[in-house]
């Protein structure tokens, strides 16, 4: 029988669907897996269903010599070494669409989180500081007819960038094509990245992870930005140079910031965490339970094609067919 090894528990029923004709290992521990735990949970299955937290890397492909697929539940998947899972005939899926709009929305409440102080005037209210209203009391900044930048006009950006409307915001995008569909759909409008930095009130990174993105927001991109702006990441930590925006927050360079990923997560940045004006989460974007549903969903019927010898739908490697193990 063969093996298929899942990293984490996921909710919903699509886990047990394998349990028909596959041996499952499900690694059920509320923490992720140690680099140990991985390789051994793993060890002699055919397919393995991945997060963006294990590092599906040439060791691990080479522990598993029966390894067809490897699922990865998430639309990242720049903890796949994908090369060389090509060059061992090993596919490679993830589990884009589903969670589109869930992470949208999350970009959208990171926005107002930070821009109307939401979470420190909880925090006000909580620890029993409401004593009396007064006019200059949490004072934050409008979101509606300000210019919202987004960066990575993907399918997670253009969701942001529809949301706009309500608003009655301009956007503007920066991404390494131009994307016309979207421009058309959003009204967004391209903007060459020193531009996009200068003129957005509200600047969402919403890319991938990879060599043209990580690192591109450093001290002199904060400085270019305007001392009011905020800045939001729902894409990947690493794209954004931590403690260069923390000393930029706390210089007031620009104006606040919502996180939801980290450079080193799960590590923060200590110089963040003192910080009133930003909003940190734990990589939640996708975290509503009908899109986590979802995702594993999909994960598990990539799986189910593959060890089917079909090929599923969101292969991230199609070249690989062509090299079948
Ligand atoms: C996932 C994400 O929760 O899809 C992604 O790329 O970052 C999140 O939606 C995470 O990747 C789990 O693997």
């Amino acid at each position: 029988m063969k093996k298929v090894f899942v990293s984490l528990e996921y909710p919903g029923e699509a886990v047990g669907r394998l349990a028909e004709k596959y041996e499952v290992v499900v690694f059920r521990e509320e923490r992720l897996p140690t680099r140990r735990e991985l390789l051994e949970g793993a060890a002699g299955s055919s397919a393995v269903i991945s997060t963006v937290a294990d590092s599906i890397d040439r060791e691990f492909i080479d522990l598993l010599p029966d390894l067809k697929i490897v699922s990865n539940c998430g639309v990242g998947y720049e903890n796949v070494d994908v090369a060389y899972a090509t060059e061992k005939g090993v596919m490679v899926t993830n589990t884009p669409d589903v969670l589109t709009e869930t992470t949208a929305d999350l970009a959208w409440a990171l926005i107002f989180a930070v821009a109307r102080r939401v979470v420190e005037a909880d925090t006000y209210v909580r620890s029993g500081k409401f004593k009396t209203w007064h006019p200059s009391l949490l004072m934050g900044r409008n979101v509606h007819g300000k210019t919202l930048g987004v960066f990575g006009m993907g399918r997670i950006g253009s969701a942001v960038a529809r949301r706009a409307s309500g608003f009655g915001m301009k956007v503007l995008y920066h991404n390494r094509r131009r994307n016309e569909v979207s421009e058309k759909e959003t009204g967004a409008e391209y903007a060459e990245f020193p531009r996009l930095l200068e003129e957005s009130d509200f600047l969402v990174i919403a890319s991938p992870l990879n060599d043209g993105t990580r690192g591109r927001f450093g001290a002199e991109e904060f400085r270019k930005m305007k001392r009011s702006s905020i800045i939001v990441n729902v894409g990947r930590g690493p794209i954004i140079k931590e403690a260069e925006l923390a000393a930029a927050l706390e210089e007031g360079v620009i104006w606040g910031a919502g996180l939801d990923v980290y450079e080193k997560e799960p590590e923060v940045d200590p110089g963040l965490l003192h910080l009133p004006n930003t909003v940190l989460l734990p990589h939640i974007g996708s975290a509503a339970r009908e899109t986590r549903e979802d995702m594993i969903d999909m994960a598990v019927t990539s799986v189910e094609l593959a060890l089917d010898g079909k090929t599923p739908e969101h292969i991230v490697n199609p070249e690989v067919l062509e090299r079948p193990k």
